[in-house]
């Protein structure tokens, strides 16, 4: 591998950038109009506009990419994660050009962006899932039956959903039906897809996700889980790894299970099982994400493993070297997502320039972000300042680095996420690890909000 096209912008496409120079590997930016200043522009070897500065003009243009793939010669592209990451058409274009696509194959992309397929995929290699309809759902009939035999409250989830977009609940027959046509309807506006399944909703439970990875050669691995139940409106603030819910046996039981799941997938590359675990330990896959997440550092601090390099590693085709038995999970990592947005005007964006940019640093700390002093965040793209990881021996000291990191982090110019953090971070329920889905919400209701 001599040069590697990032189809993407911010700290991921610095990320890629960051780990293709450690490799000697050339990288050719792709940028739109908006982001002529940015940093992974800067920092790749070369680069290529690819449009204005609407994402549909620019980082979602399968043709202008592939062209600068053509121009600059490379030999493969890293989608990261959003824009075109699990876009099936894209990953095949690339491979019909002659350009490998640092990821799965263009059929288990589209495999597992059918969540209705996924599941049954999963469930047929003796993997549990939630109890719910037989595929999907057509006729409101067929459905309700459906709710009835899984039992209420249920969601409706969208087959080409995921990630929390396109679900409704209902909690009995009456608003089941009007839940259903809601959901169909979305379904169909979002995702030009109506199809929709049915499962039991399983309430409170922790939202856990298996780090996995896979070779060419039919090696398969998992590094870990993640925690990501802190979020708010689907949008993860806060991951750790490991969970603190998550015993040794437990994460044994869940990292097979995880694996299984990519082995039925005929899964390659860097890839994330999510499983929905209820208060009694007991999970149940629900989806696998196809693309490198946000949130990877976390897995990368606990384990020490590169996973920008091992995808590129992969795709060239080499043997995942590290054996299950060696990977250890004696460190605990935290991230929190520093974004652009005022939390106490119920996060709404802020863009804008960052007229002053303090990051923190110091043992146990680590940042990934594009951002800098003078830097404008663009208000086109996620509102993502960046991301900030602590780590250390045990949960409490990275807990406690967090804290430190946070209040040295200086960004002045825009509102940001970090007032919302520190507010978290000593919050004696959070604190406890006792955290499910409903974290947020709970907390929010019970903090007085001048505290962010
Ligand atoms: C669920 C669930 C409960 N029961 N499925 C959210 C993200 C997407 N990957 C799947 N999600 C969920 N699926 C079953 N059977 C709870 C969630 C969920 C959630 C649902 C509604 C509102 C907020 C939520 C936050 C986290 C997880």
């Amino acid at each position: 591998m001599q040069k590697i096209l990032i189809a993407n912008r911010g700290e991921i496409a610095l990320r890629i950038v960051r780990a293709c120079n450690e490799l000697g590997i050339k990288t050719l930016a792709v940028y739109s109009e908006a982001d002529v200043e940015s940093l992974h522009v800067q920092l790749a070897d070369e680069a290529i506009c690819i449009g204005p500065a609407p994402s549909k003009e620019s980082y979602l243009r399968v043709d202008r990419i592939i062209s600068a793939a053509e121009i600059a010669d490379v030999d493969a592209i890293h989608p990261g994660y959003g824009f075109l990451a699990e876009n099936a058409d894209f990953a095949e274009q690339c491979a019909s050009s002659n350009i490998k696509f640092i990821g799965p194959s263009a059929s288990v992309i589209r495999q597992m962006g059918d969540k209705a397929i996924a599941k049954s995929t999963v469930q047929k290699a003796g993997v549990r899932t939630v109890p719910g309809s037989d595929g999907p759902v057509e006729t409101e009939a067929e459905a309700l039956k459906a709710a009835k035999k899984v039992g209420y409250p249920v969601i409706i989830k969208a087959v080409a959903g995921g990630g929390g977009r396109g679900m409704r609940i209902a909690h009995n027959d009456i608003s089941f039906a009007k839940e259903f046509h809601i959901a169909r309807h979305e379904a169909e506006q979002v995702f030009g897809n109506g199809s929709v399944y049915i499962e039991h909703y399983i309430q409170n439970p922790r939202h856990i996700e298996f780090q996995i990875l896979a070779d060419h050669h039919g090696k398969i691995l998992h590094l870990g889980e993640r925690d990501c139940s802190i979020q708010r409106r689907h949008q993860k603030l806060i991951e750790e790894a490991p969970s603190p819910f998550v015993t040794p046996d437990l994460r044994k039981k869940m990292g097979r299970a995880a694996v299984k799941a990519a082995s039925a997938a005929g899964y390659e590359n860097a890839g994330t099982v999510e499983f929905l675990v209820d208060e009694k330990g007991d999970f149940f896959f629900i989806e696998m994400n196809t693309r490198i997440q946000v949130e990877h550092p976390v897995t990368e601090e606990v384990t020490d493993i590169d996973l920008i390099k091992k995808q590129i590693g992969i795709a060239s085709g080499e043997h995942l070297q590290i054996d299950q038995k060696n990977i250890q999970f004696n460190r605990h990592a935290i991230e929190c997502r520093i974004n652009a947005e005022d939390p106490a005007r119920n996060f709404a964006p802020s863009p804008g320039t960052i007229d002053l940019y303090y990051a923190p640093g110091g043992h146990g700390v680590r940042v990934d972000s594009h951002v800098y002093g003078g830097y404008t965040i663009p208000p086109y793209y996620d509102s993502m300042i960046g991301k900030l990881i602590a780590y250390g021996s045990e949960r409490k000291t990275a807990l406690s680095r967090m804290n430190r990191a946070l209040n040295e982090y200086i960004i002045r110019g825009v509102k940001t996420t970090i007032p919302f953090h520190r507010a978290i971070l000593r919050d004696p329920v959070f604190r406890s690890g006792n955290i499910t889905t409903s974290y947020v919400q709970e907390f929010m209701s019970r903090a007085s909000s001048d505290l962010f």
